[in-house]
């Protein structure tokens, strides 16, 4: 049996929930194998409340990574936390060179609880790198903002306004997660084509413990995009996997509560409605 394999071009979120980590889980959940180029490395102090350690690694390594992981065939890449302006432009490059079709370019710029642009600089160079590579991109508002060189969206309609923006900036179809950020009754996400923009919404949950719902969901897309899914059936399904995990998310300590990635396939898929707007 040959299984498709999907690459995660991405940081190590060693508490487990985000990362290489959550991308890992998300590709084996959905039967793909999974294989990492790491960027960078994040650690968590427990004796100064969790605050996060970053240490990237050379771009000669990570280019080294990549071209072990691209000589196996892959079938969808996924870009996660890049730490460096010469990170992004090594991950890009590798992309352009290798030609794939799905490539899904999850922009982090922040964690959770951590409020820096993770560098000055990253955001022009993932405009430049990897914008114009990927077949979808998935920022939260405050991404999409900052990509579009906007103020950070609160409504549907500055959603697609931002998102035109970003479209035009090379990504061939977005999403933006406003999750339950937005003034919404439900948590919403924004999709767009280039087309046709659709509204997905699924229940809020009061669970707080949502750490790695980013991750979760673009792994999630890419792996659906490795296993034959058209993007936006792609984005569909990832929706109402990380919606699963997010609704079973747990206390990982009295820090951080990570999503429950393997939550859909033992608990079932959550509801998710479309509407076009
Ligand atoms: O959730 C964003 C994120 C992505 N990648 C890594 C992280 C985090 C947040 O903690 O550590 C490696």
């Amino acid at each position: 049996m040959t299984l498709k394999k999907t690459l995660t071009i991405a940081g190590s979120d060693t508490s487990g929930g985000a990362g290489i980590q959550a991308d890992l889980k998300t590709f084996q959940e959905h039967g793909t194998y999974g294989m990492t180029a790491l960027t960078v490395v994040v650690t968590m102090d427990p004796d100064n409340h969790w605050s996060h350690g970053v240490y990237s690694l050379p771009a000669d390594v990570l280019q080294a990574q990549i071209k072990t992981a691209l000589s196996t065939g892959i079938d969808a890449i996924k870009t996660g936390m890049l730490s460096t302006e010469e990170i992004i432009r090594t991950a890009g490059n590798a992309i352009a060179e290798s030609g794939l079709k799905n490539v899904v370019i999850d922009p982090v710029m922040v964690c959770k609880g951590e409020d820096e642009v993770l560098n000055p600089g990253t955001v022009d160079a993932m405009v430049e790198f990897l914008l114009p590579k990927a077949e979808i991109v998935t920022p939260n508002l405050f991404e999409a903002g900052q990509l579009a060189g906007t103020k950070t969206p609160k409504t549907i309609e500055e959603m697609k306004a931002v998102a035109e923006k970003i479209h035009q900036l090379g990504a061939r179809n977005v999403v933006i997660k406003g999750g339950k950020q937005l003034d919404h009754d439900q948590a919403i996400d924004l999709f767009y084509d280039g087309n046709t923009f659709t509204l997905l919404a699924a229940e809020k949950t009061d669970n707080h413990y949502n750490h790695g719902a980013g991750c979760t969901f673009a792994a999630a897309i890419t792996a659906n995009l490795a296993n034959g899914l058209d993007v936006k059936e792609a984005v569909l399904e990832a929706k109402k996997f990380v919606t699963a995990a997010i609704t079973n998310g747990w206390k990982l300590n009295d820090y951080v509560g990570p999503v429950m990635h393997g939550a859909k396939n033992r608990f079932g898929a959550s509801e998710i409605s479309t509407t076009e707007v």
